[in-house]
């Protein structure tokens, strides 16, 4: 795989990751990442291992194989999104979304779907774009889809959990480990970095978030700034008018144009100059079998921009990575188990779902307390009553452009339930048994915090953005975790035991719950798990 880009590694400091990546953001304008210039796989091909899907969990692996001298080749079903369309952009605006906003629909589904009670969602042409909002029967999970994976979509919120609730995270795990080398290795990986304190007091574009410290704090609620992958000088740049706006233009939800450190600025461009690593978009794996000599069969369809399969590959690999993303990997466990593909997998397959108890919800503020028609859509902080009352709330934007006198929050809860995934053999397709109601605890969750700042600021809940006089924000996750939790449908490093070489290594591990938003975590466990395999299985 050729690489056009730097790929020193980024350390903690956003300066010095500016000063390790010298032209990093420039090569970002000039709109061709590093990661994305492959070579799609071919039929018969042989390969020492292979990766499925693009996100956190796949970029890690393939990026530390390839370090050890393995090649790797990762297969992805989205876009590479390395090309600009007819706009000069790669990626379309929150505000007016086009082919390229969701995955395979002709109707957008925006996870706030609803502006002074009415609906928002409009007609689009069907593509392959880059939001995938996949239904299931009480909730709609939403996704990346590309070269990137979840990383192209998200707010780049780097969130590490505090290490006295990283025991209920991830109980098989020791937090000494996690804390002291492989969080430090994910951020330095990531490119994390945190606004500068001044300027967030200073600049418009967060006036949201100030409104919603000081709520927080007259509530007597614990303020947290909350760390981005954002490149924040670029914003400052954004903010003084010398760069193209990007996240001041209201870019997130369907990609990210210039200042955001992606997968394909970070972790994926180190692994392309590596050049081991080959990635073949557009590339949807359907089966893993059990081949002579150790070795899987891998069945592949090779997808057009409408999503048809236009061919079928079956290619053969050493060891297989399952790094489809917490549901992705889940349907195919449960998939391949089902039908007798991978029948020895163990009981544990599809179990320990969970939405990261994701809530959203939004407050009316008084019209003397404004929340800025100027909102940088990347959230940088947060109210934390985690300990107090199961909840964490980022105060996220609501970038339309005008003054919606609004405060805006997803909250992650600690709600407990958990769903499992099962093969439906009438639809050929795999379920998710969660019910829209098994949100309720995370609703009271978050509650202990907004009712409780609307009764000191004399304020109410918006019911005009998620429908017709509803309040709360209870049909989605942004956050799914688990289906192949670790240790108990794998061994304690995402080994499927009973097919030596095939490993979990994405979302799917964590069962169910974070604390905070998750993608730190998913990477910190990935280093950590792919240094033991290569040490001790290649
Ligand atoms: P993921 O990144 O989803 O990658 C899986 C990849 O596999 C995808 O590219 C898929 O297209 C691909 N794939 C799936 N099935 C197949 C197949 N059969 N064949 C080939 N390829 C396949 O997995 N998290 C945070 O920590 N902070 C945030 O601020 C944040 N904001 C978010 C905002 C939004 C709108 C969304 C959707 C998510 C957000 N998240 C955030 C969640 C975060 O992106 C997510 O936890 C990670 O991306 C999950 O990483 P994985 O490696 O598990």
């Amino acid at each position: 795989m050729r690489s056009t880009g730097k790929t020193s590694t980024p350390d903690l400091s956003r300066r010095g990751f500016l000063i390790g990546t010298g032209s990093l953001l420039g090569a970002a304008a000039l709109a061709r990442p590093a990661a994305a210039a492959a070579g799609p796989i071919a039929d018969g091909a042989h390969v020492p291992a292979l990766v499925i899907g693009t996100g956190y969990g796949g970029s890690v692996a393939a990026l530390r194989l390839a370090q050890a001298g393995v090649n790797v080749h990762m297969i992805e079903m989205g876009m590479a999104w390395d090309t600009p369309g007819s706009d000069g952009k790669i990626f379309c605006n929150t505000l007016q979304p086009d082919n390229r906003s969701y995955w395979l629909r002709t109707r957008t589904k925006a996870p706030l779907n609803y502006f002074l009670g009415f609906p928002i969602d409009r007609d689009i042409p069907r593509y392959t774009g880059v939001l995938d909002a996949e239904e299931f029967s009480g909730i709609t999970v939403y996704q990346g889809r590309g070269v990137g994976g979840g990383s192209l979509v998200n707010g780049g919120m780097a969130v590490t959990p505090k290490r006295e609730n990283f025991a209920a995270i991830l109980p098989s795990v020791n937090p000494a480990e996690m804390y002291d080398t492989y969080y430090p290795r994910a951020n330095a990986g990531l490119g994390v970095g945190t606004v500068d304190p001044a300027w967030f007091d200073s600049t418009d574009c967060y006036q949201y978030a100030r409104v919603g410290r000081k709520h927080a704090q007259r509530s007597g609620f614990p303020f947290t700034f909350v760390p981005d992958v954002y490149d924040w000088d670029y914003m400052e740049q954004e903010a003084a008018g010398t760069v193209t706006k990007s996240a001041l233009a209201g870019e997130i939800l369907y990609g990210n144009n210039y200042g955001k450190k992606s997968l394909q600025k970070t972790y994926l461009a180190r692994a392309a100059a590596t050049g081991r690593v080959t990635v073949s978009p557009l590339h949807r794996v359907t089966s893993v079998n059990p081949a002579s000599g150790g070795a899987y069969t891998v069945t592949i369809e090779q997808l057009n921009t409408s999503g048809d399969a236009t061919a079928t590959k079956t290619v053969t690999a050493d060891r297989v990575f399952f790094a489809a993303g917490s549901v992705g990997t889940s349907k195919l466990l449960v998939k391949l188990k089902a039908t007798g593909a991978l029948p020895n997998l163990n009981g544990e397959i599809g179990k320990g779902w969970g939405d990261n108890g994701n809530v959203m919800c939004g407050r009316a503020n008084h019209l003397w307390d404004p929340t800025g028609a100027l909102q940088s859509s990347i959230p940088c902080c947060g109210i934390d009553n985690w300990a107090a009352g199961g909840a964490f709330a980022e105060i996220a934007p609501l970038p339309t452009g005008i003054e919606t006198f609004a405060s805006f929050y997803l909250s992650i809860t600690k709600n407990p339930n958990r769903a499992q995934f099962t093969w439906n053999a009438a639809t050929g397709k795999v379920d998710l048994n969660w019910q829209t109601a098994w949100k309720q605890p995370g609703i009271d969750m978050a509650k202990t915090i907004f009712d409780k700042i609307n009764a000191k600021e004399g304020t109410i809940y918006r019911t005009d953005l998620f429908g017709v006089y509803k309040i709360w924000g209870d049909h989605l996750t942004y956050h799914p975790l688990g289906g192949a939790v670790l240790n108990r449908a794998t061994d304690n490093y995402g080994r499927l035991t009973a097919y030596p070489g095939l490993y979990v290594i994405d979302g799917a591990l964590i069962p169910g719950n974070t604390s905070v938003n998750p993608f730190v975590t998913i990477t910190a466990l990935a280093e950590r798990n792919i240094e033991k395999i290569i040490a001790t299985d290649l």
